[in-house]
């Protein structure tokens, strides 16, 4: 009788633990995609600050930003369904950077620290 109350736990127990894995499996592959976004006008740190704070405090579904300095370039990883490349573009534009062939807002970038626009 106890070992079958044992069975019957174990047998719980490793349906538990497969649901577990399973919703855990579902939310981690969750979609993204990677945008790789040109930004000839970074310089320092500052702008690498400044281009992530307007990602994620404006942007929903941004999952990583990393920037490669030396290549000016940006690759951003989002979720498809909740943003896309042209409304990144847009939000880096106005936060003072050249962003694929979106243009810079003029007024942001004014704003940014002197060592942000020394070109
Ligand atoms: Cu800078």
């Amino acid at each position: 009788m106890k070992e079958l109350y044992e069975n019957n736990l174990n047998k719980k127990l490793t349906y538990f633990l497969l649901a577990t894995f399973l919703i855990v499996g579902c939310i981690k592959k969750e979609k993204t995609e990677i945008a790789v976004i040109k930004v000839p006008g970074v310089k320092c740190d500052m702008c690498e600050e400044t281009i992530k704070k307007a990602i994620f405090t404006n942007l929903e579904g941004i999952k990583d930003v990393s920037f490669n300095m030396e290549e000016k370039i940006v690759n951003i990883e989002y979720i498809p369904k909740q943003t896309n490349v042209e409304t990144i573009e847009l939000t880096i534009a106005k936060a003072g950077y050249d962003a694929n062939d979106k243009k810079r807002d003029a007024t942001a970038f004014e704003n940014l620290p002197d060592c942000c626009k020394s070109h």
